[in-house]
């Protein structure tokens, strides 16, 4: 099907279930795991991922209810691809890392089947939206031995049908040279340990052996097979980049070309740029930057050497603001999360502004302790995701009820900057300026202010900026969402450009601004 008939259809599809919606969708609080029926044959959208795609991170997202969420709001919306939590069977237990120790590639887990999964990827690939997968290669589970959800029975170094103790680096013969290093990952800076050792006591594979390469293999293979587009490579530096490499070469083709790869390899851009040849990798470091951009660091919202010479090749790098680690991490590590309330939106938006990079979104659930996972019923599945009341509610309000998912996809100022992404594409940045904590710019047809003062300045700022656009009045797409104007007004802020492509703007601390050709009043 070609884009537009992609897009023609969800409109149809959104007219055709109207009602439902309305429960759904409409910015109502309740679940949104009302069942949708099974779309057509799972094709994977066309196209690669590109610095131009928007991508979300949603965390721990019951299949159920992703498969609705894809039909009716991420597709709709034109997320180009999601990034899905572990699929594959785990440990039990109430904590959400359980996912990140597998003890068989079965896809029955808290997060639904494998008739779950399989129908998500259908739902997202029909709506346009390709499914990304975590992909927990490096390691199995770290207990001694157990049951696990879907009652496969293991030992830390045994798991029926797919791995014993002489697939483990900890099971090599000693005068092996790949034998286990005796320990638990201690000097991350040491490649061997990082790639032999146990990353946090959890069995670590020989990826070096070709037989475990290929029942890794035959595990994504699975995946592409049921409509995955590609791969987060969980722990990629301790697999190590020569085997992820003879991995990667043993999958099968997804529209022709590679399947995609985002690789888990932390550390700076140097380090990182040797494994581009697999794909893209996280900008790790940028990330760390993000949080002082938004605490008294304006400057690094715009081009800057220290930006770029820690982003690393922005065609092969994701960006974020946060993503299920960063969100726990300590003050060692600050980030802005979903509990910053209006920062968190208004450094989303900016994501989406930036031209450094690929973005990917993140949203999760609201949680008690740092390794709560989502609530589970009495068979053990997590309940469907259940999203704030109003479309607006969830940057109103500065505390989520504990299990609420936070539902980013559904904020209006969301919405409005992944139209604005897609309306500017590849368009380079130009007039940036910054002044006090006010930073703007302008990309190809559209322009960007954000106010990202912590604290009010006398309510708000009020400044006269180059926008680079032509005269006329724009419709902000942050306060009116991706069609701001209706009715020959607009929804949200109203913004008038002079002969001179200038703007009066006010910003409260914050917040951000995005005008475009496509919202112009006259
Ligand atoms: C849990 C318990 C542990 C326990 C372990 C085994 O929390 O106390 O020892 O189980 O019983 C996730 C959770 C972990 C959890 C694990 C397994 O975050 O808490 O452990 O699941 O259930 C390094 C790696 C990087 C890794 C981080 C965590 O390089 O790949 O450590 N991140 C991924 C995922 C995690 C996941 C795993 C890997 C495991 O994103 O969610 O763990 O699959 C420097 C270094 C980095 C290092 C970083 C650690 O920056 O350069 O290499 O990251 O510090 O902060």
């Amino acid at each position: 099907m070609t884009y537009f008939g992609k897009r023609a259809r969800q409109i149809l599809l959104s007219t055709a279930t109207v009602i439902g919606l309305a429960l759904a969708v409409a910015g109502q609080s309740g679940t949104v795991a009302t069942a949708a029926p099974r779309l057509a044959a799972s094709v994977v959208p066309a196209g690669a991922i590109t610095t131009q795609s928007v991508g979300m991170q949603m965390f721990m997202w019951p299949w159920v209810s992703l498969q609705t969420e894809c039909t009716y709001v991420l597709g709709p919306e034109h997320i180009d691809w999601i990034m899905v939590s572990p699929p594959q069977e785990d440990i039990t237990g109430p904590q959400w890392w359980t996912h990140y120790q597998p003890v068989s590639y079965s896809l029955n887990s808290q997060l639904g089947t494998e008739r779950q999964f399989t129908d998500m990827v259908s739902a997202c690939n029909d709506a346009g939206v390709k499914v990304i997968v975590d992909a927990v290669i490096n390691h199995m589970s770290a207990s001694n031995s157990g049951v696990g959800f879907d009652n496969t029975a293991y030992t830390k170094y045994s798991y029926p049908g797919l791995y014993d103790s002489a697939d483990f680096h900890a099971g090599l013969a000693t005068i092996d040279p790949n034998n286990y290093c005796g320990t638990r990952i201690s000097n991350f800076s040491d490649p061997f340990q990082v790639t032999h050792c146990e990353l946090l006591g959890l069995s670590d594979l020989a990826t070096e052996k070709p037989s475990v390469r290929q029942t890794i293999a035959d595990y994504l293979n699975h995946l592409i097979d049921l409509g995955v587009a590609g791969f987060r490579i969980d722990a990629a530096k301790h697999i190590g980049l020569d085997d992820l490499t003879a991995i990667h070469g043993l999958l099968n083709p997804v529209n022709g070309q590679p399947p995609y790869f985002v690789q888990e390899s932390i550390g700076t851009a140097r380090y990182n740029s040797a494994w581009t040849g697999n794909g893209d990798v996280f900008a790790w470091d940028y990330q760390a930057l993000f949080a002082n951009m938004f605490n008294g660091q304006a400057n690094y919202l715009i081009s800057s050497p220290v930006v770029n010479n820690i982003l690393g090749n922005p065609d092969n790098t994701v960006i974020m603001v946060s993503n299920h680690d960063t969100e726990r991490s300590d003050s060692s590590h600050p980030t802005i999360t979903y509990e910053d309330y209006k920062k968190y939106q208004a450094a989303s938006e900016f994501l989406l502004a930036d031209p450094r990079g690929k973005p990917m979104l993140y949203t999760g659930y609201s949680y008690l302790t740092k390794d709560s996972g989502p609530t589970q019923d009495s068979s053990g599945f997590y309940l469907p995701a259940t999203c704030p009341a109003g479309s607006k509610a969830a940057v109103q309000q500065k505390s989520y009820p504990v299990g609420t998912y936070v539902c980013m996809e559904r904020w209006t100022g969301i919405k409005g900057m992944i139209q604005w992404r897609h309306e500017v594409a590849s368009a380079p940045q130009t007039n940036a300026a910054v002044s006090g904590k006010l930073a703007s710019f302008t990309r190809g047809t559209g322009f960007f202010a954000i106010n990202a003062s912590q604290t009010f300045i006398k309510g708000s700022l009020t400044k006269t900026v180059k926008t680079g656009l032509p005269k006329g009045t724009y419709c902000d797409v942050i306060s009116g969402g991706a069609t701001a104007k209706r009715g020959g007004k607009c929804i949200g802020t109203t913004v008038v450009v002079d002969s001179k492509g200038k703007a009066k703007i006010t910003l409260a601390s914050m917040t951000a601004l995005a005008l475009d050709k496509s919202n112009k009043l006259k």
